[in-house]
């Protein structure tokens, strides 16, 4: 197996302890210890910049169906772009630290952690802006076609992210949540989504577990990042501050993920970007550990 992936002794110091998995498990969420240096969120932003003049490294070969992609003639809305982590090296190599992926791993309870997306995200300070509101969700709703439930997100601002520059908050324990089902419209992404219908859900579902809905705005120092598990209900609220709020959404998943047939109610199969990307395995099916778009973080076995 491959040696590439090792920590120095103060990264290690960096790892969630063994309370903080437990935290994470009850919770759904963790909040992390500084795991980019100041230069490396620096760096962030500048990659950032560039990427939205125009630099690429390479491009995606073919638009699949659902790709999120700002470009400037979508004017002063919320940004959305998928596949930073392969598009634009200088995004990728901090994306790529496997520090980050040694502490999905420890979450997840697993030897291997790849990248399964990689978005970056821009909300431009506009307090009215519609666009800046993300509606609640849950990751695992757009990863149906996905066989993993342990799959995470790591959001990670560029810098200090307090409440009022709209950071992403935790519904806090409702990844234990048993979902009401039926509903397979939720594998719409939210984007397309009628908001008041997204906030429904997460009150039926809340009462149909018994819970209580607690909201909790994520303040993340800069450098630090928040990782969620792929059931837990999150969303994020306005950007009343002065700066835009930068971040990337990086999704991750367990080394055993696969492809796996999802049926849907309207007789389709549920499908992901990936699927007219990647390489296909020997029996046929897209496969999630294609290393150019899923490359491998961190793997100890
Ligand atoms: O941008 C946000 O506040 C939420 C991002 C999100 O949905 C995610 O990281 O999965
Ligand atoms: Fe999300």
């Amino acid at each position: 197996m491959t040696l590439e992936f090792k920590l120095s002794e103060e990264e290690i110091e960096l790892l969630p302890t063994d309370e903080d998995v437990a935290f994470y498990n009850e919770h759904g969420w963790y909040l992390s210890k500084k795991l980019l240096t100041d230069d490396e969120t620096d760096e962030l932003v500048n990659a950032s910049e560039r990427y939205y003049a125009g630099e690429r490294d390479r491009t995606l070969p073919a638009a699949p169906p659902k790709l999120a992609y700002w470009d400037p003639t979508k004017g002063n809305v919320q940004r959305h772009n998928d596949y930073v982590h392969f598009e634009h090296g200088g995004l990728a190599k901090i994306l790529r630290k496997p520090l980050i992926g040694a502490v999905a791993a420890r979450l997840a309870q697993t030897h291997e952690i790849r990248i399964f997306q990689s978005t970056l995200i821009y909300k431009p300070p506009i307090e009215g802006e519609p666009s800046n509101i993300v509606p609640w969700h849950f990751d695992k709703h757009y990863w149906s076609s996905s066989a993993s439930d342990r799959m995470l997100t790591a959001f990670i601002p560029f810098h200090d992210c307090p409440p009022e520059m709209g950071t992403i908050t935790m519904v806090d324990g409702s990844h234990r949540w048993k979902e009401i089902g039926s509903d397979d419209t939720v594998v719409r992404h939210f984007a397309e989504r009628d908001r008041s219908q997204l906030d429904q859900m997460l009150a039926e579902n809340a009462s149909y577990n018994g819970a209580e809905v607690v909201k909790l705005p994520i303040t993340i120092p800069r450098g630090h990042m928040n990782f969620h598990h792929c059931r837990t209900y999150h969303g994020s609220g306005a950007n009343i501050s002065d700066r835009p709020r930068r971040a990337i959404s990086l999704h991750l998943q367990d080394g055993d993920n696969r492809y796996r047939e999802f049926p849907l109610s309207d007789g389709t199969t549920a499908a992901y970007n990936h699927d007219v990307l990647v390489r296909r395995t020997s029996d046929g099916r897209p496969d999630y550990a294609d290393p150019e778009y899923c490359p491998t973080l961190w793997a100890d076995r």
